[in-house]
């Protein structure tokens, strides 16, 4: 039987909706599909070579004529071209703006039936409510996808208020892969930094966009420290960092606080932290707080978005309020100072991620999808 062809196209760079494009691809070529990406550089998270995945890179001409290089219609020039010459099934799109619009395009330029779908990351949303303009847009997007999904029940219900869509749209929650992030034997990693045995290890990684509110992070944490023996590992970089690096140098806490910039490993780096902290004002779902509860590591998570559907408040972790700094602070003491109760959510964590978030369960309700949307051709 000739495999089913899914072509792919995401944010090849770093962030949560390009590693979940590219770990759903590997899991999906394991398991017989041919994949193709369609994207402007190697998705950042394909290190290797896997047999069933293929790369077509777009590429775009600089001619002085343009003012602006025409990278959405180079992309969809692409998609039809890898859509007629590969005999595409499913062409899976990471966020409708621009990829699905790019992709409505391809489909009516080639002749073969192939069928779109497209998973809501959150940011178009986030787009929208800077720049409503884009509203018709986006709707248009989303309501010519053959089948649409979404990483949370918040971003469906968001999803549905901002465009007045009926559109189904159908929660496929972020998962991760076990083999990588699971807990790990204590390495020497701590100590490689400096980081005392007693001394408690708070995390957090981001893009350090504003929206993650970085400087919540540094406050709370500066909080902790009168109750607490740790230190904070920041990971990441972003349009914040320099802002980070500037309250932590005002609030007297430089000796505390670790900036690691962009890391490949977060997997070992939270193998060494007890805490993780997520203190955004709009998150769809908040992939490194899975990635950390994977590991055994509770989390704190703000009120917003899907932050509730994946940490459940006192039992995996803790939900605070945005900015609500003092209960960040005092929770995060609480937990880090309390060994039983450490243990018992760092459990449900573990449980948490494997009964609901399992990468077998999700991958086959991505398969389902593209299973009944063959079934209508
Ligand atoms: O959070 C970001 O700035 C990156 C963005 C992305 O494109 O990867 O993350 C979005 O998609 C992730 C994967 O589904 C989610 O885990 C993040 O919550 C979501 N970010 C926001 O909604 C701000």
């Amino acid at each position: 039987m000739k495999p089913t062809k899914i072509g792919i196209t995401c944010y090849p760079t770093v962030g949560g909706s390009g590693v979940v494009a590219t770990e759903l691809a590997k899991l999906l070529a394991e398991k017989g599909y041919e994949i193709h990406f369609i994207t402007s550089s190697v998705p950042f998270r394909l290190k290797r070579i896997y047999p069933n995945i293929y790369y077509h890179e777009v590429e775009m001409s600089h001619y002085a004529v343009f003012q602006y290089p025409p990278y959405d219609l180079a992309l969809a020039n692409k998609m039809a071209e890898v859509i007629n010459r590969e005999k595409i099934d499913i062409l899976h799109v990471h966020y409708a703006m621009p990829h699905a619009i790019c992709a409505i395009l391809a489909k009516q330029m080639v002749k073969h039936d192939v069928k779109i779908v497209t998973t809501l990351h959150g940011t178009d949303i986030t787009v929208l409510a800077e720049d409503a303009s884009f509203t018709d847009m986006i709707r248009f997007g989303i309501e010519q996808s053959d089948k649409v999904t979404a990483v949370s029940r918040s971003l469906v219900k968001q999803t549905k208020e901002m465009l007045h869509t009926d559109k189904d749209i159908e929660v496929i929650y972020n998962f991760v892969d076990e083999r990588e992030y699971k807990p790990k034997e204590k390495t020497s990693l701590k100590a490689q930094y400096g980081i005392k045995d007693e001394e408690k290890v708070v995390i957090h990684i981001s893009n350090f966009r504003k929206v993650k509110r970085i400087s919540d992070i540094v406050t709370s944490f500066a909080k902790m420290l009168p109750f607490t023996n740790a230190k904070l590992l920041l990971v990441g970089d972003g349009p914040e960092y320099s802002q980070a690096c500037q309250l932590v140098t005002q609030l007297d806490i430089r000796e505390r606080v670790l900036f690691l910039g962009k890391q490949e490993n977060v997997a070992e780096l939270l193998s060494i932290a007890d805490l993780k902290l997520l203190l955004s004002e709009k998150e769809s779902f908040g992939l490194v707080l899975l990635e950390a509860m994977a590991c055994g590591v509770p989390c704190i998570g703000t009120n917003t978005g899907g932050i509730p559907e994946v940490i459940i408040d006192g039992e995996t972790g803790y939900i605070s309020e945005v900015g609500d700094v003092e209960s960040v602070a005092s929770l995060g003491v609480e937990l880090l100072m309390n060994r039983a109760k450490w243990e018992r959510f760092s459990r449900n964590s573990l449980a948490r991620v494997a009964q609901n978030f399992h990468s077998a369960h999700i991958v086959k309700q991505y398969e389902r999808i593209y299973a009944d949307l063959l079934e209508d051709k």
